[in-house]
């Protein structure tokens, strides 16, 4: 297969342009390696010492010869290059993960959150609009975020409101003829990052209904770890764990390799999706495998399980103590607006359905902590704490 993968610098993105590659497709990757950029102002770095980007470049291309192209270029500002991008590759699929994919560095301030709408927004439109011109055929596959959901009191469908709706958590069993039935489910999103993917979202299911587009929007839940195989060790994929681009569990691995408090966001009663990126990698190759058929639009709620954050950090703990290692936890002020308790269950059949079979998180986890502890001595203490709130 041919494929397009925007972002592919980036944390998910290095891991699937390898394993695609591998896996004997071909690859043209795209980014402006401003995820590198970003981490370094905030005072952090790769937890996971990686290469170069001229360094990356030349290791892929060595391995991969021809199968393997990158370019430089930024979404939503140069539409031209990426349209002749698109035009000359004509990939059958788009992975498009080159987004701004942080909420806090979002909510700093007015520049962060234009950056963040502007790369994300009216890069995506860009893509749309360079598909209906050059690769109308092509299956976009796009990275949106089980956050557009936010917490709503009621089960949340995968795609449109069904049918029947179940009432809200007080009256579980009442089942009704929904007269919204067919309708986008409401989106209710906790940051300025995450209306990002609202729009993407109206915009991507416009553009498969008026254009003939086809596209999956995968609403993706927390991703952790770092590798793909146990075996991986070369070319490894970057690993974040300071406030504004480290997600909760790298965040408190990290945390636990260094004897760092666990940092628990207020109760700690808040519950997400969450999967390892392996099971990301995985269930992204699903979706490109089996795409929707032309014209359609489609959503994937893509997680292993939901836990409570307090729940991931009693595994990061018991995980740690296996391994010797000694660990607390702390609740902190949480520097977020968010419902620190609420009721939360998203459908996620659809993968399941494709043959997705999730890994067991108690296993990932340790997996992650013997990954990570050799390179305890990299993480920078200053930048752990969280500084950014979004009042
Ligand atoms: N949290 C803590 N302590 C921490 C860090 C986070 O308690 O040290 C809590 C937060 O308050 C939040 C939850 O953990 O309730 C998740 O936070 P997160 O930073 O792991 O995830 P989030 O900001 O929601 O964003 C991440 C990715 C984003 C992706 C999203 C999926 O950065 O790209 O879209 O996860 S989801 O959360 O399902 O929207």
């Amino acid at each position: 297969m041919k494929v397009m993968v925007l972002g592919s610098d980036g944390y998910i993105g290095h891991t699937l342009t390898k394993v695609l590659l591998e896996d004997g497709h071909m690859v043209t990757g795209v980014d402006n390696y401003s995820r590198r950029g970003r981490v370094s102002i905030v005072g952090s770095n790769s937890l996971t010492p990686i290469e170069s980007i001229m360094e990356r470049h030349i290791t892929l291309r060595q391995k991969y010869l021809s199968n393997y192209n990158s370019l430089n270029y930024t979404l939503g500002k140069s539409y031209i290059h990426v349209k002749e991008a698109i035009r000359s590759f004509q990939p059958e699929c788009i992975v498009h993960l080159a987004e701004q994919p942080s909420a806090p560095w979002s909510m700093i301030n007015n520049r962060n959150a234009a950056e963040t709408q502007q790369e994300n927004v009216i890069g995506t439109l860009d893509i749309l609009w360079a598909m209906r011109e050059v690769c109308p055929d092509a299956h976009l596959l796009k990275l949106g975020t089980m956050g557009e959901y936010g917490t709503p009191n009621c089960v949340i469908p995968e795609g449109d409101i069904p049918g029947r709706c179940i009432g809200a958590p007080t009256d579980h069993t009442q089942v009704s003829d929904c007269p919204m039935s067919g309708l986008p489910f409401p989106k209710s999103p906790g940051s300025f990052y995450h209306l990002s993917k609202v729009h993407d979202t109206h915009n991507i299911t416009f553009a498969c209904k008026n254009w003939g587009l086809s596209s999956t929007d995968i609403m993706q839940g927390v991703v952790y770890g770092v590798k793909v195989n146990p075996d991986e060790n070369d070319n490894l994929t970057r690993f974040d764990y300071d406030e504004y681009f480290g997600t909760a569990i790298n965040r408190f691995c990290a945390q636990a390799i260094i004897g760092h408090p666990l940092t628990v966001y207020g109760k700690g009663k808040q519950t997400r999706g969450f999967l390892p990126l392996k099971d990301s990698i995985q269930c992204l190759l699903l979706a490109m495998t089996n795409p929707p058929d032309k014209g359609e639009y489609r959503v994937f709620n893509q997680f292993e399980d939901i836990y409570s954050i307090n729940t991931l950090a009693n595994i990061v703990c018991h995980e740690a103590s296996q391994l010797g290692l000694n660990v607390s936890i702390e609740h902190i002020p949480n520097p977020r607006k968010e419902m620190e308790e609420h009721y939360y269950l998203p459908d996620h059949n659809k993968l399941r359905k494709l043959g997705y079979h999730s890994s067991n998180i108690h296993n990932c986890i340790r997996d992650l902590l013997i990954d990570i502890l050799p390179y305890k001595d990299r993480v920078n203490k200053e930048v752990i704490l969280p500084v950014t709130t979004w009042e």
